[in-house]
């Protein structure tokens, strides 16, 4: 913090600065931890954390994001560090960008919030390849996450980097920095036992004394991981954690990923994890003695570039979390989870210092309460899935809704419930593009990609003969790998007849399969089943023929005990003749002569980027074609206006890459539509949850919208190029701006009802609906019920509109007798 008052002593009194800056800056903070709670500077705390991961968003969102998760109420932020990412060739280093780990620490810092640092450096987080470079799977002699020399040497080396570099920038808190905990290996408890045996288990006893040599001065976690050796503090992942009780006295109770919804893969329908539901996990976490929650994901973001996990992980990381994909306040769960932050933190001390004496009432039903110098606080939890509760505590009766915990900070009062939402809900909208000048529909170029080479020639750098697995031969530069052969047919050969067919047996995502420069068939692999074989009758001629075979990885497999090691590409290839009606002849292909070439010709050509000296002019802006496989599509377009959010709709088209000047926004595959089935039109949220429970877009594309960063996009023209594998249609592709459309609120007595547009730059414009009473049905059609207050519309109307936000304080004081036997709740319907 310190730093930033020395910049006034530039040059003349640099040496002096520097000598005031080690001195004002290294107010050291002292983190440690005992079976209670982590303890900052000698007082143990409640630590509200939660995900974000700076390469799913950029720079200029960061800010935003920390300031929003800092006004929801949390204290700290939690990222991975991404191995790939960072060294994409190795000892080649990258921290550009939204890469630029430091700066988001930083800015961090800056709004004032702690860091866990959870290094890895395996991080699954559905990310390529669970974030380990493929280089390194290609390294002789290696076996990743075990008790194996050369992959420990690589992961000390990288880890050292990383401790290095925040070392050097005065990051951790033992320096007077904001990291109050890293985080070594990920998870491997999951996978240990019994896939990697006894080596697992030195292994793991290796991660710890190598982190602990590093000498960060902080503590160190390993979360999932029961066997984790101390000072190591092992931590829980899961959507609950309540019942969860580290391996040592010594370790506090700590939540690192508590799951705020689910990813999505291609093909799949919309996870939402309710409010309540989440709400309800964190009370009861809390409640039963935890001290340390983390949301994974606070914000999901956007898997940009090639970043996606695998197989079939979607560019959208929304994750439904509390900020949605783009920024904006995921409501009511941000909101509702920011009353509990604050009720929780209201009651830091007693929640860590105080006694705890629990009272089992049956059906699932628990008080706890936490006494300090002779004031208590109190929480109730109804567990069972249907059933309400009422119960008695302290000579007073409380009704608890069924799957709910309220929190009673005076043990009197029943101040929050997890399943009674107060706070607003917003609905979101995509606007189209407002944007001067914006033609109609957007002008197309378009040009093929260039396969001659490839599938008529069977030309590439790299001869063997034999089959190689997929990740050997790219390193993962590219999605595309091309296997190409060919077939000498002579008169007389066995083989030959008119009734041909090709049968491979394959690991690709997606393969394409081309004969004599011909594309006769594609296919993909179901979810979860990747591999697969493929039989296609050929057309073959006599003399020689061409088969060129393009396999396509559409993210790499992330998770799993040695998921390192599942293959892709193309493991079998045979030729099968029907020479007489019993008779087959088979010919192996497998060990021919094959070549092969990593990559597109428009990769290699850096199509996408209209400002590369390589980008070629030969774009036709004649004769679109429609459904064309291997086609690159360009346009311009204008930014539309304002600050919100930018999305691109690509409805109409298949599968493929979109670049933004030349930056790319990610995989595209809107004609993937999700399940028909499985969807529901309410949600109840009591219950467990499952990423099956609650979804919705059942049969619509499982993304049809793409993020468009703000920071990617200029004020005068702007270029997208597509590269369409699949066969699509660019007519239908518009620009949008997300904004907060509707918001509704539906609040009891007694609470202050904030309304708010969310700092889209707009205010409230009008009042849709209001009533105080005992109003009905929900927002978009909410109606009066048979009693209200006269004129609670114009008494919103004066409080809210014109506002970007407005408060209201619900009670008969504001709104006038309602004369309703209930309780009355005010429900409101603004526009923002
Ligand atoms: C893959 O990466 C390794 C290590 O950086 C390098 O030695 C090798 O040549 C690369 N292979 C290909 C096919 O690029
Ligand atoms: C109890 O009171 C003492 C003395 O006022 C204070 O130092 C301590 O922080 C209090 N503890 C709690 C848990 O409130
Ligand atoms: C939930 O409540 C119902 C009704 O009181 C009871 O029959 C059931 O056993 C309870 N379930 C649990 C898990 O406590
Ligand atoms: C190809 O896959 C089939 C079906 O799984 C299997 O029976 C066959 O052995 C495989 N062929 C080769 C050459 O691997
Ligand atoms: C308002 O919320 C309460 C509790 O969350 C619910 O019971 C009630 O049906 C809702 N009413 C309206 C009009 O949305
Ligand atoms: C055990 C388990 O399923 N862990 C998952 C928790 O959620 C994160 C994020 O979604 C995944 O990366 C883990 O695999």
């Amino acid at each position: 913090m310190g730093s930033r008052g020395c910049g006034g002593f530039v040059v003349v009194l640099s040496a002096l600065c520097l000598l005031l800056c080690c001195c004002c800056t290294s107010s050291a903070i002292d983190v440690s931890h005992d079976g209670r709670a982590i303890k900052i500077d000698g007082q143990r705390r409640v630590l509200l954390s939660g995900s974000i991961h700076y390469p799913r968003s950029t720079p200029d969102m960061w800010p935003d994001l920390i300031q929003k998760s800092k006004e929801g109420g949390l204290d700290t932020i939690e990222t991975y560090v991404f191995w790939n990412a960072h060294e994409p060739r190795r000892r080649e280093y990258d921290f550009s960008r939204n890469l630029d780990l430091v700066r988001f620490i930083k800015t961090i810092q800056d709004a004032g919030l702690y860091v866990v640092l959870r290094i890895g450096p395996y991080v699954c987080a559905e990310w390529n390849y669970g974030g380990f470079p493929v280089w390194l799977h290609n390294l002789p002699g290696i076996k990743m996450r075990t008790d194996n020399e050369v992959y420990k040497n690589e992961m000390q080396v990288f880890t050292t980097y990383i401790v290095d570099m925040m070392k050097k920038e005065k990051l951790f808190a033992s320096q007077g920095g904001p990291i109050i905990i890293a985080q070594i290996e990920n998870e491997y408890g999951n996978v240990m036992a019994p896939a990697y045996g006894d080596a697992g288990k030195v292994y793991i006893n290796w991660c710890a004394t190598m982190a602990e040599s590093l000498d960060i001065g902080v503590p160190w976690i390993m979360c999932q991981q029961p066997d984790a050796p101390q000072p190591m503090i092992n931590t829980c992942n899961g959507y609950y954690c309540d019942s969860f009780t580290p391996n040592n006295p010594n370790s506090p109770k700590m939540w690192t990923e508590n799951w705020t919804g689910w990813f999505k893969d291609w093909g799949m329908a919309d996870p939402h994890r309710t409010a309540e539901d989440l709400a309800y996990s964190v009370a009861r976490f809390f409640q039963f003695g935890g001290t340390f929650q983390n949301y994974y994901m606070y914000h999901g973001g956007t898997n940009f570039g090639r970043t996606a996990g695998g197989p079939y992980i979607t560019t959208s990381y929304d994750y439904d979390a509390p900020l949605d994909e783009y920024g904006h306040l995921n409501q009511p769960k941000w909101g509702h989870l920011k009353e509990l932050h604050l009720l929780l933190k209201s009651m830091e001390k007693v929640l860590t210092y105080g006694d705890i004496s629990t009272t089992d009432y049956g059906n699932s039903i628990t008080a706890t309460t936490y006494t300090a110098n002779g004031t208590s606080s109190c929480f109730i939890s109804n567990a069972n899935t249907t059933a309400d509760a009422t119960v008695e505590l302290q000579g007073k009766t409380f009704t608890v809704p069924a799957w709910s915990v309220s929190i009673l900070p005076d043990c009197k009062n029943d101040v929050y419930n997890t399943a009674k939402i107060n706070v607003q809900t917003s609905v979101k909208v995509m606007k189209p593009n407002a944007a001067e000048k914006q033609p109609a529909a957007l002008n197309w170029a378009w040009r093929p990609e260039h396969v001659r080479d490839t599938a008529s020639l069977g030309q590439g750098p790299l001869v063997a003969e034999q089959l190689l697995e997929q990740k050997q031969v790219s390193n993962d530069s590219s999605d595309y790998v091309w296997y190409m052969t060919s077939i000498d047919l002579k008169k007389g050969d066995p083989l030959w007849s008119k009734d041909m067919t090709l049968r491979v047996n394959s690991s690709a995502h997606i393969l394409h399969v081309f004969v004599n420069g011909k594309h006769v068939a594609a296919q993909w692999a179901t979810k979860g089943v990747y591999k697969y074989v493929v039989e296609q009758k050929v057309a073959l001629k006599l003399g020689k023929n061409q088969l060129s075979l393009l396999s396509v990885t559409v993210g790499l497999q992330n998770y799993g005990p040695f998921f390192d090691e599942v293959t892709t590409g193309i493991e079998a290839v045979q030729l099968i003749s029907k020479v007489s009606n019993n008779d087959d002849v088979v010919k192996d292909l497998s060990t021919n002569k094959w070549v092969y070439r990593v990559g597109l010709h428009g990769e290699e050509k850096q199509l996408y980027n209209v400002e590369s000296k390589l980008h070629s002019s030969r774009w036709q802006e004649q004769n679109l074609p429609v459904n064309r496989l291997f086609t690159w599509y360009k346009t311009n377009f204008q930014a539309p206006l304002g600050k919100e959010p930018v999305v691109v709709d690509l409805l109409g088209l298949g599968k493929g890459y979109a670049w933004v000047n030349g930056r790319s926004i990610g995989r595209y595959w809107p004609s993937f539509n999700a399940q028909e089935d499985g969807c529901t039109e309410t949600c109840d949220y009591r219950g467990p949850y499952g990423s099956d429970k609650c979804l919705t877009n059942c049969g619509k594309p499982s993304q049809r919208w793409y993020h468009v960063p703000r920071s990617f996009l200029r004020d005068d023209m702007n270029t997208l190029v597509l590269f369409e594998e699949l066969g699509g249609n660019p007519s239908f592709v518009n620009f949008q701006s997300v904004a907060i459309g509707t918001v509704c609120a539906n609040t009891s007595e007694g609470h202050a009802l904030e309304l708010s547009c969310h700092g889209s730059g707009r205010t409230i414009s009008a009042v849709k609906f209001a009533s105080f009473g005992e109003p009905q049905g929900s927002c978009g059609s909410f109606s009066s019920g048979t009693c209200e207050a006269a004129g609670a519309l114009s008494i919103v109307q004066q409080a809210c509109v014109g506002r970007e936000r407005c408060s209201i304080e619900v009670s008969e004081a504001t709104f006038g007798s309602t004369g309703c036997s209930n309780a009355n709740r005010l429900a409101v319907e603004v526009v923002c």
